[in-house]
């Protein structure tokens, strides 16, 4: 018997009408672009189960943590440590806005050249269509382009509580103190909220995230075989769900799919008859619901088989150190998440080598450079990243769009033209 989550909604003061809504566009959506693909693994059950309850048995979790005495931080970005979280004994979840929900308050709050990742998260929180928001203690927003940075000074309306973080932007010396520095006001913040973080409990949830960066790392190598093992879209989703769910139970999900893949490896079969043009996306995050343009791509004919992205390799490649004591863990959290090559940064060159490393690694055809409309900084780095690929013989397309349905027809004709090239 299916359980309402309807009162509990309302308990957490969602707008249970423009909720409706959203579920209802939802769905048909999940249908049309994920369940209707051929061939999937049998290890994807687990992740459209937890997509058909994000907002039901995943909100009754964290309502239960909270119960228990624990507490909830949402984030927007890869830069806020989870560990830190955990630590303290809260649940960290993504809330990042794939979707625009626009409303006459986000039209009064943002400038029109807001990128739509910030129009998304003001569009959910105003219309309260986001039970992860409503249901977190503390949202953590960060300085990090201009458009984040501004829209704080009005998020506060919308959350129970806020705090951001002052991000460097420049990786020296001073960089990385600063960091350190707002990674010990951030510890203090989350300690006051749930129990003192020691030397045990970081190291603990340092266990816990390392386990699921090192799961999602796996499954990334696997789309190295020839044919693709998962379609894109697939490791895309895995990679947003990665925010949201309980990380013990996601890692041990991401092992059995992986486990899969590996059996699908050795038979060689892949997820699509023949083969296709294998490519790359590299550039702006793609959060839960935005797969507009990974749908387009596959549904051209390609696989996708990366993401250089902070919703892909660039926000979850790497893990924490060892440490002896708390500083140290601190150090070690800092040295891992300084490593995050974010064009908030300036210079940021370690993001090309990774483009071009991952490029090499998964036998991309092709780059496929993805930016939202007015976020400069990846606009910016798209003039450096596509004429240094196109001289090394990678070609690349570069996509500037948004959330909105109105230009896939056209994407979808350049897509196709891109592989005519691909395959010329
Ligand atoms: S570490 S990429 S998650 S900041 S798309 S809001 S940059 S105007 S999301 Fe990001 Fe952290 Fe960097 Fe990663 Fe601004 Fe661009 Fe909008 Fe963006």
């Amino acid at each position: 018997m299916s359980i309402d989550h309807r009162p509990m909604w309302q308990e957490l003061g969602l707008d249970l009408e423009a909720h409706d809504a959203l579920l209802g566009v939802l769905g048909p959506l999940y249908q049309d672009v994920f369940l209707s693909q051929a061939n999937r693994p049998k290890g994807m059950d687990y992740f459209n189960f937890v997509i058909s309850e994000v907002h039901g048995l995943r909100i009754r979790e964290l309502l239960d943590h909270k119960r228990k005495g624990g507490f909830v931080v949402g984030t927007f970005c890869t830069f806020v440590p989870e560990e830190l979280v955990i630590a303290a004994g809260g649940i960290c979840v993504g809330l990042c806005a794939g979707a625009e929900w626009s409303t006459p308050e986000v039209d009064q709050l943002l400038p029109r050249t807001t990128c739509a990742l910030i129009r998304g998260a003001f569009g959910f929180a105003s219309a309260k269509v986001c039970p992860y928001l409503a249901a977190s203690d503390l949202v953590v927003g960060e300085n990090t382009c201009d458009g984040k940075k501004k829209a704080w000074e009005s998020f506060g309306r919308f959350v129970n509580d806020l705090h951001v973080l002052d991000m460097p932007q420049v990786k020296n010396e001073s960089g990385r103190a600063l960091l350190r520095e707002q990674y010990e006001v951030l510890q203090r913040r989350l300690e006051a909220l749930g129990r003192p973080v020691t030397h045990e409990a970081l190291k603990d949830a340092v266990a816990v995230v390392n386990a699921k960066r090192e799961a999602l790392a796996r499954l990334n190598r696997l789309r190295r075989a020839t044919p693709a093992p998962i379609s894109g879209l697939d490791a895309l989703l895995i990679q947003q769900i990665s925010f949201y769910d309980d990380p013990l139970r996601f890692t041990a999900s991401v092992n059995a799919l992986c486990d899969e893949l590996d059996e699908r490896i050795k038979a060689g079969t892949g997820v699509h008859a023949g083969t296709r043009p294998r490519l790359l996306l590299s550039g702006c995050p793609m959060a839960v619901p935005n797969w507009k343009l990974p749908h387009i791509v596959e549904q051209a004919g390609a696989v996708i088989v990366g993401e250089e992205s902070c919703i892909g390799a660039r926000g979850l490649r790497n893990t924490v150190a060892t440490a002896e004591d708390l500083p140290g863990w601190l150090d070690a959290l800092v040295d891992r998440y300084l490593r995050i090559d974010c064009a908030i940064f300036s210079p940021n060159p370690e993001r090309l080598g990774h483009v071009e490393s991952m490029s090499s690694e998964l036998k991309a055809d092709g780059v496929i450079h993805y930016c939202l409309q007015f976020c400069a900084p990846y606009q910016f780095e798209a003039l450096r990243v596509e004429p240094a690929l196109e001289e090394r013989g990678l070609p690349v397309l570069r996509i500037d769009t948004d959330y909105s349905p109105e230009d896939a027809g056209q994407l979808a004709t350049r897509v196709e033209a891109f592989l005519e090239r691909l395959e010329a």
